[in-house]
Formats: C-alpha cells, sequence, structure tokens
C-alpha cells in the first residue's frame, strides 16, 4: 500500500462557515436556506477558522491525504470575474498548512457552492456559466499549482442536477426533466472545459471527476430486467463516467431522450471539446446500490428521505417507462433509508475498472447517525463496523486487479449535511455545534489511525 492515500474529506460550505467574512459573495445555498429560513451553514464546523487544528487532528489520527472544495463565492467576486485575493490567501494558507504536516490535499474546484450572481442568470441552465467556470478553475490552477497535485474538476454531477433540476429538494428547486438534461449537459461541459484549462496551463499532477458511485443490482436475470439495469445505469452513471473517461455520451440515452426532449444544445463544437479533455482519474463516492426491477406503472417519482425518520420521507426512485428502485427487506437501512451494502463497492469497482481502465479513488464512503456528542468519547462501533466492511469490499477489488490509489472518509470531522442539518453525522471527529464547536474525537478516529499504521493489517477481511 506504498503511496496509498488514506484521508477524509470535506466540502467548503458545508465546513467552512464564515460566510460573509474577507468579501465572499453569497453563494446559491446561503440564498435558498436563508430565503427559506432552513438550517444553514453559516458557521457550519467554523473551519475557516480552525483548519490548523482540523488538519493537525487529521495528521495526528495517521491521515496523509485531505480532500476539501475550493469556494468559488471566495474567489471570484462578480460576473466580471474579479479575483478576490483574500480568498486565494485563505486558500494558499490552508494548503501550506496541509504542507506542513505532509498531507497531500485533494482539490475539488466545484462542490455545488454556486455564487448566487450566476444563479441569477440562469446558473447551470446557461452555457455562459460552464464558460464563468473554465474562467474560475484557471484562476485556481495558477494560484495554487505550487501546492496542489490532485484535482477535481466537480462534486457529483448527477447529484447536485438531479437533486436541484428534477427532484427539486436543492436549490434551485425546479423540477423539470428538460431542465435536468441542459443543466447536466452544460456541468459536463464545464468539466471538460476545466480539463482542457489544465492541459493547457501544463500544470503538474493530475486532474479528475468525482462521481456519486450506485453501482446497479437487478432482481432477477430477466431480459426485461437487464433493461431496467441499462436504463438505471444511465440515469445514475454512466451520463458523468462515459462522458468524463470516454469523452462519450452514451448514445442510447440520448437516442430515447431525443424522442422526448430537446437537445439542440448539444452540438459538435461542445462533442469535441468533451471527446478531447478526458480524466485522468476516476473518484467515487460509495454510499450505496440500487436494487432495480423493469417499470411497471406510475408516473415518475423521486422521494428523498432528509427527514431522519425511517418510514416519514421513505426514499422511492420511479421513472416512468425505465425502472424502479426497489428495497431490499433483508437488508439494513440508515434513519434516512440508505441501505448499507459493502458488497457493491466490490463489484461495482471492478465493473468500473473494467469498463474505463483508470486509476479509481473512493472520494467519499462513510455513514450518517444521529449521535450524542456531548459524552467524553463517541462509542461509534458502527461506524467501525462500516468502515471496516468498505474498506474489507475496497482491499479485495484491489487485490482482483482494481487500480485503486486511495481512500477518503466522510468526513474528518462533523459538518453540515446539506438538507439534513447538522445532526446527520459522520465525522471520525465530533463538533458539539450547540457548544463552543469543541472537537473531540470519536472512537473511530483512534481505529481509522491504528488501520492505516497497520497497512491494513488490522481489517477484518471476507470475501463478500
Ligand atoms: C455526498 C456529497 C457530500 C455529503 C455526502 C453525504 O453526496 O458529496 O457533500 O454531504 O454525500 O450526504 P448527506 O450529507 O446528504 O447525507
Amino acid at each position: 500500500m506504498k503511496d496509498f492515500l488514506w484521508g477524509g474529506a470535506s466540502a467548503s460550505y458545508q465546513c467552512e462557515g464564515a460566510w460573509q467574512e474577507d468579501d465572499r459573495v453569497e453563494s446559491m445555498w446561503d440564498h435558498y436556506l436563508h430565503e427559506n429560513n432552513l438550517e444553514n451553514g453559516d458557521v457550519a464546523s467554523d473551519h475557516y477558522h480552525r483548519f490548523e487544528e482540523d488538519i493537525r487532528m487529521m495528521k495526528e489520527g495517521g491521515q496523509n491525504a485531505y480532500r476539501l472544495s475550493l469556494a468559488w463565492p471566495r474567489i471570484i467576486k462578480n460576473r466580471e470575474g474579479e479575483i478576490n485575493q483574500k480568498g486565494i490567501s485563505f486558500y494558499r494558507r490552508v494548503f501550506e498548512t496541509c504542507r506542513k504536516y505532509d498531507i497531500e490535499p485533494f482539490v475539488t474546484v466545484y462542490h455545488w457552492d454556486l455564487p448566487q450572481y450566476l444563479e441569477e442568470k440562469g446558473g447551470w441552465l446557461n452555457e455562459e456559466t460552464a464558460y464563468a467556470y473554465e474562467h474560475y478553475a484557471k484562476v485556481c490552477f495558477e494560484a495554487f499549482h505550487d501546492l496542489v497535485k490532485e484535482w477535481v474538476t466537480f462534486n457529483e454531477p448527477k447529484w447536485f442536477v438531479c437533486s436541484g433540476y428534477l427532484i427539486g429538494n436543492y436549490p434551485p428547486c425546479h423540477k423539470s426533466p428538460q431542465d435536468t438534461i441542459t443543466a447536466a449537459f452544460n456541468v459536463m461541459y464545464a468539466s471538460a472545459l476545466g480539463v482542457k484549462a489544465f492541459r493547457e496551463g501544463k500544470y503538474p499532477g493530475k486532474i479528475g471527476i468525482v462521481h456519486s458511485f450506485t453501482p446497479i443490482n437487478g432482481v432477477d436475470g430477466t431480459l426485461a430486467t437487464k433493461i431496467a439495469m441499462r436504463y438505471a445505469d444511465n440515469y445514475c452513471n454512466n451520463w458523468i463516467l462515459d462522458t468524463a473517461a470516454k469523452g462519450e455520451i452514451p448514445i442510447d440515452l440520448l437516442t430515447t431522450l431525443s424522442k422526448k426532449y430537446d437537445l439542440s444544445m448539444i452540438t459538435e463544437k461542445h462533442l469535441k471539446v468533451i471527446k478531447e479533455n478526458k480524466v485522468d482519474f476516476l473518484g467515487l463516492n460509495y454510499y450505496s446500490r440500487a436494487l432495480v426491477k423493469p417499470y411497471s406503472s406510475g408516473e415518475t417519482t423521486l422521494v428523498v428521505n432528509n427527514s431522519g425518520k425511517k418510514g416519514k420521507g421513505t426514499s422511492k426512485v420511479i421513472i416512468k417507462d425505465w425502472f424502479e428502485q426497489v428495497y431490499d427487506p433483508n437488508s439494513t437501512y440508515t434513519e434516512w433509508d440508505t441501505e448499507i451494502y459493502p458488497k457493491g463497492l466490490q463489484e461495482g469497482l471492478k465493473e468500473v475498472w473494467e469498463k474505463y481502465h483508470l486509476p479509481i479513488y473512493i472520494t467519499e464512503n462513510g455513514v450518517g447517525m444521529y449521535e450524542d456528542v456531548t459524552v467524553d468519547q463517541v462509542q461509534d462501533d458502527y461506524r467501525i463496523e462500516f468502515m471496516n466492511d468498505h474498506i474489507n469490499a475496497m482491499l479485495n477489488a484491489k487485490d482482483d486487479g482494481v487500480d485503486i490509489r486511495g481512500y477518503f472518509a466522510w468526513s474528518p470531522f462533523d459538518l453540515y449535511s446539506w438538507k439534513n442539518g447538522c445532526e446527520k453525522r459522520y465525522g471520525l471527529v465530533a463538533i458539539d455545534f450547540d457548544h463552543g464547536l469543541v472537537r473531540k474525537p470519536k472512537k473511530s478516529y483512534f481505529w481509522y489511525k491504528e488501520m492505516i499504521e497497520s497497512n491494513a493489517e488490522t481489517i477484518k477481511r471476507k470475501r463478500l
């Protein structure tokens, strides 16, 4: 496991706080959460002021890498593209701290915090946002290339595009298949423009994309189920991975969509940029798989459980004429209806490797729980079991020849979990948001340290 990255992952909006400091402008998330009076990330983990402590704790916890994202609203002031030097110096201090502690920074350019000034001009529905992203990405490469070698264009296009434009539970809260297609295309085009800027600038290091990976299983082996699985795979995975890794949007997906929707924004010029600017590696965030059966009846239904109460906001996915997601009554689910299924990671990694033959990082993996953090130490044995079983799954895939280069726990410390607020906790370090944001390592923090220091020898291994 020489040179393997063992780290933790966070995102700017979810941990930094300091939302108005050093001339940071409003993001679409600030705007939406304030307007609707919802729990927000104004303070979050206050990482903006406490990053040194957080990075030091990662180092003391045996970790050698930190995946984090840059906040566009801290770096680019306005639609004219003016640079905020205070934002640049903040991130330079963060990366210098990483270097001081021998922590490899693994940097996501965009993790969902679009400046509100761009949202007001149509956000991801407007192709201009892709060019604004290209400018922003160039500014980042130029400003940080001496300190950062591992870059990611986007975090989870599937998740923020479908949540924002189809399901409607994330800003800008649209529920329109046409808008979803337009936004999805503009994001994948922007990602390719980011890769292009990186190559043209001849910056050192590598650039990839991070995907919310959902391996697909079918309920049986019939042809109808296999067709449903292909639809589900196109919806969940292929439009990101094929486009970023092969430079090709799946043709059967385009054919199906073209029968009902306007695809005229996809021109030869765009396809050329996508084809010529493929990524160097894939980052996979793994939380769960999808078990699917053929579509039977009913309208498209997409319900996400943001309630944290099993059976209340019970998740449901039906895409009319395509597929239906089903729940396995014998499996285990969290309070947010996420199935715990490590085998999906083992099998999924092999599939992705066979399809793309690119190096892979597990860029997020973790379990969200309610926890009492007023105790001296959170006894999160469930998280230890979860991480053990998923790292075991990853090692099995590695043994089978998959080129896996790193694993990042989501998250190194507690942070704000979007629509779920701060009480859905993922951290290895507890943060008491109500009492001075004090940091206290959980039991899992020490388990992770020992596991890394043993070179993963302490993982309880089994084939899945
Ligand atoms: C991923 C995102 C993260 C993070 C994580 C957990 O989709 O990249 O930003 O939040 O999932 O999800 P949630 O916070 O919704 O439970």
